[in-house]
């Protein structure tokens, strides 16, 4: 007997895991959580049914939300993350001597401990000593917030349950507020190819809440749906291609799998019609 495990990325499209182990399957006060065991992709966390990382993959999609950012600022020191309880954003924060502190404030304590007990190579840095965790909603945590962070990072899952409010305008004028007078707002923003609608939301919310460079970069992560991915980068002042440090990124001084100099500049050169679709 084969056991498999699929998300439903549309009505009428699956991704489907063959799976050796069910290691947890459970329920928060927030949201359905599994850690399954995949034949092709190492372990898997499920919220609410929907891949949020796989330990094959991860890489891909935690450096692409962190390292572009971190490598446009001249000099992050006080970052936030806003969900990402799995950890993997932060493991790549604090690999940036630069920061002094990185804050995680992530809604359910239940994907923290989870994380810790069965993905340790994503959860590794949640105990780093720059680390510090909030167990809150992200939402009222920005709301208190003003001039401190020089990054924040939205790493949310879909805009449904607990993180709709995380695609709203009022969140990303909370964060502006939030941010230093020349702070950087990431957020991840789903498919080009599935949610280019949204796409467009964000990119007109970014816009009113007067961020003056609103731009999108995507990347490919193979467990996501549609594996083409995007994430919106607004700024106060720093501008990813006329700022980018090469220097700071060619010294930097840890490894990375993806992320490098020639994908920050590809990244924000985006297909036609995504260009398109942001630029109307
Ligand atoms: N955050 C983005 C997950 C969105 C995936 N959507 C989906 N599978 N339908 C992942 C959290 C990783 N830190």
């Amino acid at each position: 007997m084969h056991l498999w495990y699929t998300e439903y990325q549309t009505e009428n499209i699956g991704l489907s895991f063959k799976i050796r182990e069910t290691l947890f399957v459970g329920k928060s006060k927030y949201q359905d959580i599994a850690v399954l065991d995949t034949y092709e992709f190492g372990k898997l966390l499920v919220l609410d049914g929907l891949v949020m990382l796989t330990e094959r993959d991860e890489f891909i999609y935690h450096e692409l939300i962190t390292h572009p950012a971190l490598f446009t600022h001249n000099c992050p020191k006080n970052v936030l993350v806003i969900g990402g309880g799995d950890g993997g954003s932060i493991r790549e924060i604090v690999k940036h001597d630069c920061i002094k502190e990185a804050i995680l404030c992530e809604i359910d304590p239940q994907v923290i401990e989870i994380s810790k007990k069965y993905l340790p190579s994503i959860s590794c840095a949640l105990e780093h000593p720059k680390v510090n965790i909030i167990c809150e909603d992200g939402i009222k945590f920005v709301s208190k917030v003003n001039n401190y962070f020089d990054i924040i990072i939205v790493d949310s899952t879909d805009p449904i349950g607990p993180a709709k409010g995380l695609f709203k305008s009022s969140f990303y004028s909370d964060c502006f507020n939030a941010l230093k007078e020349d702070g950087i707002l990431i957020c991840q923003s789903e498919s080009p190819i599935y949610h280019i609608e949204l796409i467009k939301e964000i990119n007109s919310k970014l816009k009113e809440v007067k961020f003056p460079v609103v731009r999108f970069y995507y990347g490919v992560v193979p467990t996501y749906p549609s594996a083409m991915w995007s994430w919106a980068f607004a700024s106060k002042n720093f501008d990813p291609l006329k700022d980018i440090n090469e220097e700071r990124i060619k010294n930097k001084s840890f490894e990375t799998k993806y992320y490098c100099i020639d994908i920050h500049k590809g990244i924000f050169n985006l297909p036609l019609f995504f260009k398109k679709a942001i630029n109307n």
